[in-house]
Parts: C-alpha cells; sequence; structure tokens
C-alpha cells in the first residue's frame, strides 16, 4: 500500500495530463491511473475512420504553455483522431508526464475514510492506493454503450463500437456493413465506410442535423494571424459562451431581420464551415422557437437539395427537435454519401429492429439485412457514467450511485455535498461538454490547483460543498436549462439515449462567462459554499 501520494488522478486523457502537470509544478504528488495502454482519453478509445473534433485545431488544444501553442503545427482546420493523438502523446512526452502514470489500470472503488481524511482506491489489479484527495478525470463521453438488442451474441460476422474501435483498424473492403445510429460518430463514420464496403445500411431511428465542416489542409493564412495573437486569444476565450473566440456574439433576432437578409446570413455561415459559426447567426437561435424554425428549414432545404431521392432527403431532415438542442454535428460529405449507390437508409423509426440474427438484422417489417459486419455508434451513458462504474463511496454512507440515482448532483460540476476531498473535471452541472473542452478542462485543473494550494497554506485537511450551496447549484442549473430549447431534445444532455436513465438536463448552458466568474468568486470569497476544515 502507497501512502506518500498527495493527489490520485483517475484518467490520463487532457483533463487527467494537465492536472499531473500542474499539480506537480505546485509540488503535490500525484499518481494518475489509465484503463488504456496510452495517453489521450477520447481521443485513445474512438479510433473510428473519420474520427475528427468538431472544434478547430488552433482552438482546441492546450493553453497553458505558450511555446507549445507556437511550437506545434496542426496539419488541418479540424484536428483528425491520428492527428490529436499525436498532438497528446507529444505533450505527455514533452513535460515528462508519464512517470506518474500506470497505464492498463482501472479504478474499482474509492472509498473515504473520514477520521484519517484519505481516500482508498482499489484498482481492478488487486492494487490499493491512498491519498487525500482524488480527482476524478474521467470523461463525459467516456462509457460506450451498446443498445440491448437480442441476437448479438449469435451474430457470426464483426461488430465494433465507435468509442472502442481495434487500434489495428477494421477493413471494410468487400463487406456488407450495417452501421447503428446516426449522432456525430455514425455520421463522421459513414461516409468513410460507404467509399471502401460493397453495401453500407444505414439504420436510422432519429434524423440528426449536420453541416459542413469544411475541412481543409492548414494554411498559413489561418495559422500565422492566430498564433501572432495565441494569448490574447485564449484570455478572450473565457468571455465566451462556448470558450472559443473570434466570433462576434451576434445582436439580432432571425425574426427582426427579412428572410432574404436571414437567407444570406445562413448561405454565408454554411459556407465558413463550423457550428459556432452558425449558431451565431442570431441571437435567439437557442432560445426562440420561430427564429430556431428559420434555421433547422434553412438546413432541411440544403439537405433536400444535396440527397437526390426525395424519400431518402425527407427521412434524413430532422424533425423531432430545434437545431443545435442536440450536439450540432460537423461532417464531411455525410448527406452526398447517400447519393451513392451502394448507400442505403433504413428507417427503423417505423420498423425497428427486432433482432441481430447470425447472419444480419431483422427489422419489425419482417425485412433482413445481410450483413459481414456491424458498426454500433451508438453512443456513450454521457456525463454520469464513467464515475457510476467506480464504486465510490464513503464511511460515512455516501454512496455516488445513490446520490445520483435521480440524477447528477454537484456543486459547479466540481463537487459534491458528502464526498469530501473528490474532485471532477468537468463534472455534470458545469459547462465541459457545450464548451471548447481542453478550455474547461485547464479551467477546473487551474481552480482545483489553486484550492489544493488553500488547503495546504491554511493547513486544511478536508473540503466538500454545503448541502445547501449544492442544492441552489443544481437548481440554477436547471433553471438556465429551461429558459433555452435545449431540454425540448432527447438528447444525451439530458440522458434520452439510456434507457431508465433520469431525465434530467446535465450540462451547464449559462455560457463559460457566467460560469468562470462564479467559481472565480467561489474561491475569492474564501471557497463560498464550500465546507472546509
Ligand atoms: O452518440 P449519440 P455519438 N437502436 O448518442 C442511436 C461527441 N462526439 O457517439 O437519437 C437504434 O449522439 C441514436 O438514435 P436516437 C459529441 O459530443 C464528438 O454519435 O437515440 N439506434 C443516435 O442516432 C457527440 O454528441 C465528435 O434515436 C440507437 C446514435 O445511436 C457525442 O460524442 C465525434 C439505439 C447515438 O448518437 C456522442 O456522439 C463523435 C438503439 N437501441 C462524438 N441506441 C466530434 O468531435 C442509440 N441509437 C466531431
Amino acid at each position: 500500500m502507497s501512502t506518500d501520494l498527495d493527489v490520485i488522478i483517475v484518467g490520463a486523457g487532457v483533463a487527467g495530463l494537465y492536472a499531473i502537470h500542474k499539480l506537480r509544478g505546485l509540488g503535490f504528488k500525484v499518481r494518475a491511473y489509465e484503463a488504456g495502454d496510452g495517453v489521450g482519453g477520447t481521443w485513445y478509445w474512438n479510433r473510428y475512420p473519420g474520427c475528427r473534433c468538431d472544434v478547430e485545431s488552433l482552438e482546441y488544444s492546450f493553453a497553458f504553455d505558450n511555446d507549445l501553442q507556437q511550437d506545434w503545427r496542426w496539419p488541418e482546420r479540424y484536428g483528425g483522431q491520428p492527428a490529436i493523438l499525436d498532438y497528446v502523446n507529444h505533450v505527455a512526452d514533452r513535460f515528462d508526464l508519464r512517470r506518474d502514470i500506470v497505464f492498463e489500470t482501472r479504478i474499482a472503488s474509492a472509498l473515504y475514510d473520514s477520521d484519517a481524511a484519505l481516500w482508498t482506491i482499489r484498482t481492478d489489479k488487486g492494487e490499493t492506493v491512498v491519498a487525500p484527495y482524488c480527482i476524478m478525470a474521467t470523461g463525459n463521453l467516456s462509457t460506450p454503450r451498446n443498445p440491448d438488442i437480442p441476437g448479438i451474441d449469435s451474430f457470426k460476422g464483426d461488430w465494433h463500437h465507435t468509442g472502442l474501435w481495434p487500434h489495428e483498424g477494421v477493413d471494410f473492403a468487400g463487406k456488407r456493413v450495417g452501421v447503428i445510429g446516426t449522432g456525430s460518430s455514425g455520421v463522421q463514420s459513414i461516409p468513410h465506410i460507404a467509399e471502401q464496403a460493397d453495401e453500407l445500411y444505414v439504420f436510422q431511428r432519429t434524423a440528426n442535423f449536420s453541416l459542413p465542416a469544411r475541412n481543409e489542409p492548414m494554411t498559413d493564412a489561418r495559422e500565422r494571424p492566430h498564433k501572432a495573437t495565441y494569448e490574447e486569444r485564449r484570455i478572450a476565450a473565457y468571455d465566451t459562451p462556448f470558450g472559443i473566440a473570434g466570433y462576434p456574439p451576434p445582436t439580432h433576432s432571425a425574426l427582426e431581420v427579412s428572410e432574404a437578409e436571414r437567407n444570406r446570413t445562413y448561405e454565408e455561415k454554411w459556407a465558413q464551415g463550423g457550428s459556432i459559426s452558425f449558431l451565431y447567426a442570431f441571437n435567439d437561435l437557442l432560445t426562440n422557437k420561430a427564429a430556431n424554425d428559420t434555421a433547422s428549414e434553412f438546413v432541411r432545404n440544403k439537405i433536400r437539395a444535396i440527397v437526390k431521392d426525395p424519400a431518402t432527403a425527407e427521412l434524413l431532415c430532422p424533425n423531432d427537435h430545434p437545431i443545435g438542442t442536440k450536439r450540432l454535428i460537423l461532417d464531411t460529405n455525410y448527406y452526398e454519401t447517400y447519393n451513392r449507390n451502394n448507400v442505403h437508409l433504413v428507417d427503423i423509426r417505423s420498423a425497428p429492429i427486432e433482432a441481430i440474427t447470425e447472419t444480419g438484422i431483422r427489422t419489425a417489417d419482417g425485412q433482413h439485412y445481410a450483413l459481414d459486419a456491424i458498426v454500433f455508434a451508438t453512443g456513450f451513458d454521457a456525463m454520469t457514467g464513467a464515475m457510476k462504474e467506480i464504486d465510490i463511496r464513503t464511511d460515512a454512507g455516501a454512496d455516488i450511485k445513490r446520490k445520483w440515482a435521480d440524477g447528477p448532483q454537484t456543486y459547479l460540476g466540481i463537487m459534491m455535498a458528502d464526498f469530501p476531498n473528490l474532485f471532477m473535471i468537468t463534472g455534470p452541472q458545469s459547462p465541459g461538454v457545450k464548451s471548447q473542452m481542453i478550455l474547461s478542462c485547464e479551467q477546473h485543473v487551474n481552480w482545483i490547483a489553486d484550492c489544493l494550494v488553500a488547503q495546504r497554506d491554511e493547513g486544511k485537511r478536508r473540503i466538500e460543498p454545503e448541502p445547501a450551496a449544492e442544492q441552489n447549484w443544481v437548481a440554477h442549473n436547471n433553471a438556465v436549462a429551461d429558459a433555452t430549447l435545449y431540454p425540448l431534445a432527447n438528447s444525451w444532455y439530458v440522458g434520452a439515449n439510456i434507457p431508465g436513465k433520469p431525465r434530467i438536463f446535465m450540462p451547464y448552458v449559462g455560457g463559460v462567462t457566467r460560469y468562470k466568474a462564479k467559481c472565480d468568486a467561489v474561491a475569492a470569497n474564501g471557497y463560498e459554499g464550500f465546507r472546509r476544515a
């Protein structure tokens, strides 16, 4: 049993890596545990064809070291998974982070001992390690879920989940392939699989909105001015709703301009590529349904114009949620792919999948689709799944599964009442997934680091939220979401993709500016809303 650590970090994705670097620099003894055999988290596991970030690479990168951001050359406007994983590996080497990471090790349980003021962490290898503080850097989209479809074990072909893709890749050449799911992972992978496979069947339950990414090789014209003002841009990013600078906030409602001007604006955004620019077309797209309808219909008309078969186009037109209320997808040639002769859209809303057979998929209308391979692009038990997979308890009787039985409860998405000294990075009820994730990871790590320094300097051993502060924050999170159109969608933001998961709006959508101001004020006021001893 090891007892000389100050902080145990669970996860070596971007959040865990920065936590190691930051805390080590402040003199804390840290150790991270990582399930994979390498660093990178999301970018380590999601290796499906076409996997690419939907935030531009000059933004989606660490800000903590100016030399790093000046030195690194991104090959494309949006980072592809291999490029991002190269970058994360470079960061791990450059800052010598691997020496404090134990790889291929999952954390099975975490138990807090109140008298000793220590967390005892048990690994799946049977190792036990203790430390006063524990940081869950376990990710928001790190618990892949296959739907419970009868017969999967009988399937004689290959099947893979996009979030657990084989490192050696998958060769679809000459195969009949079925893809289940049309969220970001499905939409990104479908054009690539279509190019390889003999026949591709896309099993779509719900159509989603997707915009062209307009990815392209990195140009000097894009990179040089960005790097010349990198540090100012990073600071400015904290004063924006999504943590991304460079997009002037919209000033007009979509309903106060003429139809011609509205469509001109949408055309311009469509041509630029990217989701922030599109959602920033007008100031009420996420709060006013009538305003949103204009943007939704604009994209539906684009789909109708791109997809040649009218019946397929209509099936691809989302009609059950306002645009932007589910994660807006960025694609390259997604809708165009349906013009290929080898691609077939199967509507499993009207005829659901009944079973997976030895040789394919059977739907409720009696059709059987013969397949050699199935891709599950069916998503994740988002935001709460990874932490609930760990048996997190305290000797005073707190248990994460009970605590979050009706949905997550946190203070600022950073800590939970009754779980002393346990921090989360981009936990539920923080902006994490609704922002540039690396910026939010850095903001949380910096806040936690300051807090641990304050604990050390003031001789304190224990910190946890006051229950009232937590309840107020949960209520505020819900009120902010209820003032938007977000709750109208059956998204993973509300847990709708996991049968039986309580329907609670999980991310904080009040914007990064407001959120960071609150976190800073809490710290400046002596960790207001926290009990410290
Ligand atoms: O998962 P999803 P994802 N039968 O939950 C369908 C991030 N990400 O992996 O909508 C049939 O969005 C489900 O259908 P429905 C990003 O934040 C980012 O694609 O529930 N279908 C849906 O179509 C993203 O939002 C990037 O009716 C079933 C799909 O599977 C998040 O990760 C790339 C089903 C799941 O979509 C998750 O994306 C990739 C069933 N039983 C991911 N169960 C980028 O940076 C589920 N589905 C670009």
